[in-house]
């Protein structure tokens, strides 16, 4: 039987935690063939980001393109975009191949906080890659960046969700694992009319990295198998908080999230 396929338009984490390392395994552990159409590849361990080189918007949109047209894409997302120009580069492809929901995960910079998007980027993930997105996933540092609003509690989370609608995606996801002082995480998903409040545990680990992009790739394959974005959206946070649960160490900083469950017992 052929499987589902889901797209991820993305940077290479040497590391192994993040970007389409994390994206292809969540793919993997949820059923469904990944793609990839590469847009960096970052120099990196779990101290932090050294440097990136980007790929060439054209190789980026020749990747999308190959794919799409061949092996058909049933769901796709995007991580680190790198630039404004294979952000414009995506956006075009998107109006002229078919990828069924779309996924935008605005990431603008590492757990350590090393930038992973050229300065004017973000700007261009709002006004070009927003008004096509399904789905906008972004975590408290991104929504303040994006929209100026700082999340401190549901009322503010409740607002951020509606400044980040005006820019045009179906829904939005704003994510509260960022949030501090509260005992559980709580996401908040909307569309305008509906406000769904997901509520976690919070584990106590300092090894989140690819956290985003496991949550986001989760949700991706779910909307490849056809849930739809509340059933994708819970399906993916049942997803994270087990890799979180069982994240472990690697090297002296950040270690990665944990995909290994969905292996079932060793
Ligand atoms: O987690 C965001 C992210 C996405 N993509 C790449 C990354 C990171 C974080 O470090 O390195 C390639």
């Amino acid at each position: 039987m052929t499987p589902k396929t889901a797209l991820t338009i993305a940077g290479s984490d040497s590391g192994g935690g993040a970007g389409i390392q994390a994206d292809l395994r969540t793919f993997f552990a949820n059923g469904v063939h990944g793609l990839v159409a590469l847009t960096a590849v970052t120099v990196q361990n779990s101290l932090g980001v050294q440097g990136f080189t980007e790929i060439p918007a054209d190789v980026v949109t020749a990747q999308i393109k190959a794919v799409a047209s061949d092996m058909g894409v049933n769901a796709a997302k995007t991580g680190m975009l790198a630039t404004a120009e294979i952000i414009r580069a995506v956006a075009k492809t998107l109006d002229e191949v078919e990828v069924g929901p779309f996924v935008v995960d605005p990431v603008a910079a590492s757990m350590t906080g090393d930038a992973l998007l050229r300065e004017d980027a973000l700007e261009a993930i709002r006004t070009e890659l927003f008004p096509r997105a399904t789905l906008i996933t972004p975590n408290l540092d991104e929504v303040r960046l994006l929209t100026g609003v700082s999340v401190v509690d549901a009322a503010s989370q409740c607002a951020a969700a509606e400044a980040l609608l005006e820019f045009g995606s179906r829904w939005v996801l704003v994510k509260g694992g960022h949030m501090t002082g509260t005992a559980d995480c709580v996401d908040l998903l909307s569309d305008g009319r509906e406000y769904i409040s997901l509520s976690g545990p919070r584990y106590e680990t300092e090894n989140t990295h690819g956290g985003g992009d496991t949550l986001a790739s989760a949700i991706t394959a779910s909307l490849a198998k056809g849930a739809s974005v509340p059933d994708a959206v819970a399906a993916g946070k049942k997803f994270i908080e087990r890799c979180v649960a069982e994240a472990y160490p690697l090297g002296a900083g950040v270690g990665p999230v944990s995909p290994f469950w969905a292996l079932g017992p060793s």
